[in-house]
C-alpha cells in the first residue's frame, strides 16, 4: 500500500496530465487548459479572489520561460506556493484554538 505523500505525489502527477493532454503539446498546459484546471481543481482555493484577472495572473506568473504554455516544473511551483500558504493558514487556525 502506498504512503499518503507516495498517493499525493502521483495525484499532482496525474491530474496534471488528464488537463496538459487535451490539446497541442500533451505534456504541458496550454491558457485553456491551465484555467481548466485551476477552475476544476483549485477553485477553492481562488474564489477568495476578486480579481477576474487571477486566471491571467497566474499563467503569466507560472510562464518563466514565456513560450505561453506551463510545464509540469512550472505547475509544481504554483503547488508548492499554495501549500506553504496553506500550512501557514493551517498553524494560525491552530495556535489560536
Ligand atoms: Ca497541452
Amino acid at each position: 500500500m502506498s504512503s499518503q505523500l507516495a498517493t499525493s505525489i502521483m495525484g499532482l502527477i496525474k491530474v496534471f496530465h488528464s488537463y496538459s493532454g487535451k490539446e497541442g503539446d500533451k505534456y504541458k498546459l496550454s491558457k485553456a487548459e491551465m484555467k481548466n484546471l485551476l477552475q476544476g481543481e483549485l477553485s477553492d482555493f481562488l474564489k477568495g479572489s476578486k480579481d477576474p484577472m487571477v486566471y491571467d495572473n497566474i499563467m503569466s506568473d507560472l510562464d518563466e520561460n514565456k513560450d505561453g504554455e506551463v510545464d509540469f516544473q512550472e505547475f509544481v511551483l504554483l503547488i508548492v506556493a499554495l501549500t506553504i500558504a496553506s500550512n501557514e493558514f493551517f498553524i494560525d487556525f491552530q495556535k489560536r484554538k
